[in-house]
């Protein structure tokens, strides 16, 4: 019996050691905050892993004003549209399994000082309709930061975040509406000319790639 239990006690132990390990695993970052809280303090292009097994290549704002230790870490969007041009490439799926996309030629995101302005242009249709270009020339906002040019503050109206305008003709960050939802109007993470306001999307990716 004293065996059996040492048996068990052994198992347990190597749970856990192997379960530190993984969660201690620096080599995988998941987002630039990985990284900057396992040492890396300089900005520039980085790998992440945010599924887990293949990397992605970001721009990481590491630098911290000293002041807030929250200024670190950020993958940082204007930094990385700033000296290429990309273009743009939207994936939308629905519940029932039906695939579209909406690609732009042209897509760059200002600095912080002008609100994360959005330049987008070039519309190809994969099937799924132009929501974004509406959004061309808007800041973005979120529900702290209302620069939208509604009187509402569109965050807060559409539960997301977003350039939002009066508000919005998608809403990639909205709340998750598991299908069709008409009870509160344009709350989701909806693609206007897609499917319209009441159905969420099962997924939206926004993907950018330099043009060759
Ligand atoms: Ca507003």
């Amino acid at each position: 019996n004293i065996l059996i239990w040492y048996g068990v006690f052994l198992v347990i132990l190597l749970v856990f050691f192997l379960m530190r390990g993984c969660s201690q695993d620096k080599d995988m970052p998941v987002d630039c905050s990985d990284l900057y809280n396992s040492g890396q303090t300089v900005s520039g292009i980085y790998s992440i892993y945010p599924a887990g097994d293949f990397p992605v290549w970001v721009y990481c704002q590491m630098i911290s004003d000293g002041k807030d230790e929250d200024k670190g870490g950020w993958t940082n969007m204007y930094q990385l549209t700033r000296n290429r041009n990309y273009k743009l490439r939207v994936d939308l799926e629905d519940f029932q399994g039906n695939k579209a996309f909406a690609q732009y030629s042209s897509f760059s995101v200002d600095p912080e000082a002008d609100g994360y302005e959005l330049h987008v242009s070039g519309f190809t249709d994969g099937g799924a309709g132009d929501s974004l270009s509406g959004h061309n020339g808007y800041k973005f906002s979120t529900f702290d930061k209302d620069q939208d040019i509604s009187p509402l503050n569109c965050a807060k109206r559409s539960l997301g975040a977003f350039w939002y305008f009066k508000c919005h003709h998608a809403n990639p960050n909205g709340w998750y509406l598991w299908g069709e939802d008409a009870t509160h109007y344009a709350i989701g993470n909806v693609w206007f000319t897609w499917k319209g306001y009441a159905v969420g999307m099962k997924s939206i990716s926004m993907k950018i790639k330099p043009v060759s």
